[in-house]
């Protein structure tokens, strides 16, 4: 291929490539598979190393790459980067709409979720992206170009023709589902966890290897241009030219008229806050038109036309009394940290973890600190760091325990594993787990069993394994203490019920490692008895559609140690169902996922309903779904349902399809 023809062609592939990327990461709509859009990259790849001067800035190869750098450029903005004024109330918000009042009449303004992330300057130049900066102290910032161009929803080259040279702000964040995730691999890999996604975006963001933050999934929202060629008159108008231009910008961003509608839209988000795919700490008010902006001009810090809404905090500040150690259902011990009760976003905290025990090393808390408490999203509450300031002096550090708290065996600490484990199978705090998870309500569901009781059986000696769950007669409930008559027949009358729970139950509860409720319907469905499922090898395992190797070497093991066989006997003995019915009902080998409320029924009575038809309940989303079934604010399932095209029924739907009306 002669040159030119290579130029043509490069073009050519790289405004493909950049359109197809465009419609992956800002639209969530993909046009073409994720195999298809490989190929066109490797055809790319193929044509640059062959001309590598044809190489332009723009290029999608070259978005990961460069080598890592020894620091970052301290960068001057070219106009500052103020703060915002924030509102603690719906009062302070009025008195704000006041101020604005004052100075200007016929007020709209524009209500943006406030997205928790990290602020950025992109710079444009020729529609070129040339430079990202942090804010920083919000007159210099860090620069961070080549972090920035491993983010695809940052636009390598500005679409269109309305924004050429430009500055655009905004914010990267941390995707919610993915930092779980991500969190969970950096404590099984022994490397740092973060406390929230905020602070996941900002070490993204400060990793001096761009390559290393090309495998962070960081995401965009923009929100404002700084300067540009176009004439614009509203904020409005600028978050449509940003769009337009091929950023993100956030959906649920709306215009009002009054700050009644304000208020309202600050109460709504608040409700949608935990549906969300990214953290909101608030909302962002901001006068609509520009000449009104001018005129309510800004002070040193922050503009006069705009502020935040705060919601309810999601940190506080507490003493830590003391430092427990917990131990997990296999063995694992985990420091949590006991404190002095305090509200943190409407909820009284009095413990929090601490992870484990090299996060406690390297975050240095002791007893006795002042400590900094988070409790985001649906994850546990977490103690983020100790206020040194604060120290007295009389602080303790806590020791990794030489022996478990609970059956002092020694503990074991594996070279590869950052866990620090008891090894003793037999301890009764393990016991506890498992016989907690075997009682719980997608497992067994049987009622009257909590902690408190459970330890209270296991004090007395009542029980070693869950099969003596079903021997416990009413004259041992009676010695326990706080039980009486009524008590004592009401927990008896739910084990008795257990045992007719079925198959799927039984092996989730059974508590195999990687066996979740999803899994154990999928074996349950396969092979009809525990008999059969526990001669099988890992190898036939594998056989089944969906489950992955992990699982099945876990069930494969599981099953050839001899305690779990010596308990599944028992458990025979005793008359639990061990075999699955034949699965009846038109919804045989149909798989559903739910995803936002139901008003008319509860989520485990749905799932109650799909398994007595014969049919499976996921909690993740995949091509092999049948039916999801979208509640009132779905979440980010809904969005992947709709991107794979799979079939979307709402409550109606649903409870027809299995048949209750
Ligand atoms: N809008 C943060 N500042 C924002 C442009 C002004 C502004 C924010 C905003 C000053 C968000 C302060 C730091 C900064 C760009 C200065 C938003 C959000 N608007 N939607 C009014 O979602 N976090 N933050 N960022 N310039």
């Amino acid at each position: 291929m002669n040159k030119n023809e290579a130029k043509k062609q490069i073009k050519k592939l790289c405004d493909e490539i950049n359109h197809h990327n465009y419609k992956y990461y800002v639209e969530n709509n993909p046009v073409i598979s994720d195999y298809e859009y490989d190929m066109l990259l490797k055809k790319l790849e193929t044509l640059e190393a062959e001309f590598p001067d044809l190489i332009t800035p723009d290029s999608p190869t070259q978005r990961i790459g460069g080598e890592p750098l020894k620091g970052f450029k301290s960068v001057e903005h070219k106009i500052a980067m103020l703060s915002l004024d924030n509102a603690y109330s719906y009062n302070e918000l009025r008195d704000f709409d006041e101020r604005v009042k004052k100075n200007v009449s016929d007020v709209e303004y524009v209500c943006e979720p406030k997205i928790d992330g990290i602020s950025i300057s992109l710079i444009y130049e020729n529609g070129l992206f040339v430079r990202g900066a942090t804010r920083g102290d919000g007159i210099k910032g860090d620069d961070v170009t080549a972090n920035l161009r491993t983010i695809h929803s940052i636009p390598l080259r500005l679409q269109g023709s309305e924004l050429q040279n430009a500055e655009v702000r905004g914010e990267v964040y941390f995707p919610i589902t993915a930092f779980k995730k991500f969190n969970k691999e950096q404590e099984k890999k022994g490397e740092q966890v973060f406390a929230n996604p905020r602070n996941a975006a900002a070490g993204s963001l400060r990793q001096l290897d761009p390559r290393i933050v090309g495998t962070r999934p960081l995401d965009t929202f923009l929100y404002y241009i700084t300067y540009s060629e176009s004439d614009l008159q509203t904020q409005e108008q600028s978050l449509e030219i940003l769009r337009k231009a091929g950023f993100r910008v956030n959906p649920l961003i709306k215009k009002v008229h009054n700050i009644e509608e304000a208020t309202k839209f600050c109460a709504d988000l608040e409700a949608k806050r935990e549906s969300l795919d990214y953290e909101i700490d608030g909302v962002v008010l901001k006068v609509n038109s520009f000449s009104q902006q001018k005129e309510l001009g800004s002070t040193i810090k922050h503009p006069r036309w705009a502020i935040a809404f705060k919601f309810t905090a999601k940190q506080a500040t507490t003493r830590l009394n003391d430092i427990v150690v917990q131990v997990g259902r296999t063995g694992t011990l985990t420091p949590v940290a006991i404190l002095e009760p305090v509200q943190v976003g409407g909820v009284t905290v009095s413990r929090a973890t601490l992870h484990n025990f090299d996060e406690l090393k390297r975050k240095d808390i002791r007893i006795g600190d002042m400590v900094l408490v988070e409790r985001s999203g649906d994850v546990i509450p977490q103690v983020v760091k100790s206020i040194i300031e604060k120290r007295k002096g009389d602080e303790k550090a806590r020791a990794i325990p030489k022996k478990c708290p609970v059956c002092r065996s020694d503990v074991i600490r594996t070279s590869d594993e950052v866990a620090v484990r008891c090894p003793n199978k037999e301890c009764p705090a393990r016991l506890k787990w498992r016989i907690e998870y075997f009682a719980s309500r997608d497992a067994m569901d049987i009622d009257h069993l909590g902690g408190q009781t459970i330890d209270k059986l296991i004090e007395k000696g009542f029980v070693d394994t869950i099969a003596d769950l079903y021997g416990l007669t009413k004259e041992d409930l009676l010695t326990l203490e706080g039980f009486k008559d009524k008590s004592v027949e009401n927990l008896l009358e739910s084990i008795e019920k257990s045992k007719h729970q079925g198959l799927a139950r039984l092996i989730y509860g059974l508590g195999i490692r990687h066996v979740g409720k999803f899994a154990a319907q999928l074996l349950a469905s396969q092979y009809h008895s525990i008999d059969e499922l526990a001669k099988k090898t890992a190898e036939e395992l594998t056989q089944i559609h969906g489950l992955g190797e992990k699982t099945a070497e876990a069930i494969a093991t599981f099953f050839a140690t001899e305690e779990n066989i010596e308990l599944i006997n028992k458990l025979k003995d005793i008359g639990i169902r061990t075999k699955e019915v034949k699965k009846e009902g038109h919804l045989v080998g149909k798989k559903f996922v739910f995803t936002g409320g139901l008003v008319s029924l509860s989520r485990p009575d749905a799932s109650d309903l799909v398994m007595k038809n014969g049919g499976m309940v996921s909690s993740a989303i995949g091509k092999d779904i049948d039916y999801v079934v979208v509640g009132t604010e779905p979440g980010s399932k809904y969005e992947k349902a709709k991107k794979l095209g799979l079939v979307l029924i709402d409550e109606n739907e649903f409870k027809k399809l299995v048949g209750v009306t």
